[in-house]
């Protein structure tokens, strides 16, 4: 499946960020000839000639844009972050799929392991260490890849690092959220050399993603 020059490679997620994107793309004439997130299919061609997206892994997203395996991808700020992100252009914060990345745990927890260092479980590993280094707690971060309410209730951590939108996941399992570490929303990334070599077709997208911005 090679990149040719006059064609536009869209990376998306399936889930929350698929269902806010289709949207945006509808609004600007842009459908698909099949249902994304029933079809077995990873490539998906639109009905704008050119224009093909995949549906892939949403922490995948940033790493197929940075390799240029796809021109543009749309990609929570929280994966963002733990990817590190320098190597990609950030043009648009598509205001979509809001939420935010907190520490969270059973009541007190922050304050339980006062002579140890913190057991932290979280899928966002690098996020976690630099938060935590920021304000110089010492931490043990335990890598799980879902399910991290579960962690503190079984003993696994003292507290998470997770997204929190309404707080109902947390509150279902007697947890409580309590610092802020980010707030996120799904933003626009290019690949560098994509955005020189493909600057109308990506300048094109970016501005039909820009306009409809946080709508
Ligand atoms: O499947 P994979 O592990 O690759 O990715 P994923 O499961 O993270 O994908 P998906 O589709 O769930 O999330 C994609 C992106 O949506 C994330 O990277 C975020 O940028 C964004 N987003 C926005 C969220 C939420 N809101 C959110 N609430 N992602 C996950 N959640 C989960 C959260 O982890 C927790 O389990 O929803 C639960 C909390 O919701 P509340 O409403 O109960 O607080
Ligand atoms: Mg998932």
């Amino acid at each position: 499946m090679n990149q040719s020059p006059d064609t536009l490679t869209l990376a998306l997620s399936k889930g929350r960020i698929l269902e806010a994107t289709l949207p945006l793309l509808a609004s600007a004439g842009i459908t698909l000839q099949d249902d994304p997130e029933t079809s077995r299919k990873l490539v998906f061609e639109t009905n704008k000639p050119g224009l093909r997206l995949l549906v892939i892994r949403a922490s995948d997203v940033p790493t197929f844009v940075s390799y240029g395996a796809a021109d543009i991808g749309v990609a929570g700020k929280d994966v963002l972050i733990e990817h590190g992100g320098a190597d990609l252009y950030e043009p648009v914060d598509l205001g979509i799929a809001k939420c935010r990345l907190m520490t969270a745990g059973l009541p007190g927890a922050m304050d339980a392991a006062k002579h140890r260092p913190l057991r932290v479980a979280t899928k966002y590993v690098e996020t976690t260490r630099a938060h935590f280094a920021r304000i110089g707690r010492q931490v043990e971060i335990i890598k799980l890849y879902g399910s991290m309410e579960l962690a503190p209730i079984v003993g696994l951590a003292d507290v998470i690092v997770d997204l929190v939108d309404t707080g109902n996941t947390l509150y279902a399992n007697g947890l409580e959220p309590f610092d802020l570490i980010e707030d996120i929303s799904a933003r626009l990334v290019v690949n560098k050399a994509a955005q020189k070599m493909k600057h109308a077709q990506i300048g094109e997208l970016v501005s039909l993603f820009g306009q409809t911005e946080a709508a």
